[in-house]
């Protein structure tokens, strides 16, 4: 049975869209993930954390029959794969891949918490899914409503390369 599920992805240090393209690449190049959606790139001021260098975000949708832990350590590789280091929580990173929602599951586990516990509260996720999926709920509430609540939402632009 496959489930639909939301990734979202964000990168603040090197080659930011090059990352975030080969990291699309990476997490849906296999046998048990199918792409479904994908949003468009937002930039966004970092939120929480040390000073550090702005985001690219942007999430995808795809469907899977891997398990919710199964399909955790698929997206940790893929973030090893791009030279992710864990030094200080919520520090700058090359990649992190974060699993929003997997269908209707709700799980308070540390180690996989679903949906994603500051989701719902962070424009960097929400304003992109909105885009993407202009009917996505979260929770019982439209994405698109959280989005234009979340305190971050001023720091958003779309993303549209450098020039
Ligand atoms: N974990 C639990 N639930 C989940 C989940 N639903 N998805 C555990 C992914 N991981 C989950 O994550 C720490 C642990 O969370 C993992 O071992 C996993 O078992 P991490 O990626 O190692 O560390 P982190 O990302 O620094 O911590 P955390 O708490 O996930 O940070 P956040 O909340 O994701 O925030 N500002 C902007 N503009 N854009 C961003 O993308 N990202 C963060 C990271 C902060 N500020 C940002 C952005
Ligand atoms: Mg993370």
């Amino acid at each position: 049975m496959m489930t639909r599920v939301i990734l979202a992805l964000g990168s603040n240090l090197g080659e930011r869209e090059d990352t975030l393209a080969s990291a699309v690449e990476q997490l849906v190049d296999h046998e048990q993930v199918r792409l479904l959606k994908v949003s468009p790139i937002v930039q966004t001021a970092p939120v929480g954390g040390p000073e550090q260098p702005d985001y690219l975000n942007m999430v995808i949708e795809v469907e899977t029959d891997l398990e919710p832990y199964a399909l955790l350590e698929h997206c940790q590789v893929v973030e090893e794969a791009h030279q992710r280091r864990r030094s200080v929580r919520w520090g700058p990173r090359t990649l992190d891949v974060d699993v929003i929602t997997y269908g209707d599951v709700v799980s308070k586990d540390p180690e996989l918490t679903i949906p994603h516990p500051r989701a719902a509260q962070r424009a960097f996720v929400l304003q992109p899914w909105a885009w993407m999926d202009s009917a996505a709920v979260l929770s019982g509430r439209p994405v698109a409503e959280l989005a234009a609540e979340a305190d971050d939402l001023p720091g958003l632009k779309l993303y549209e390369g450098d020039v």
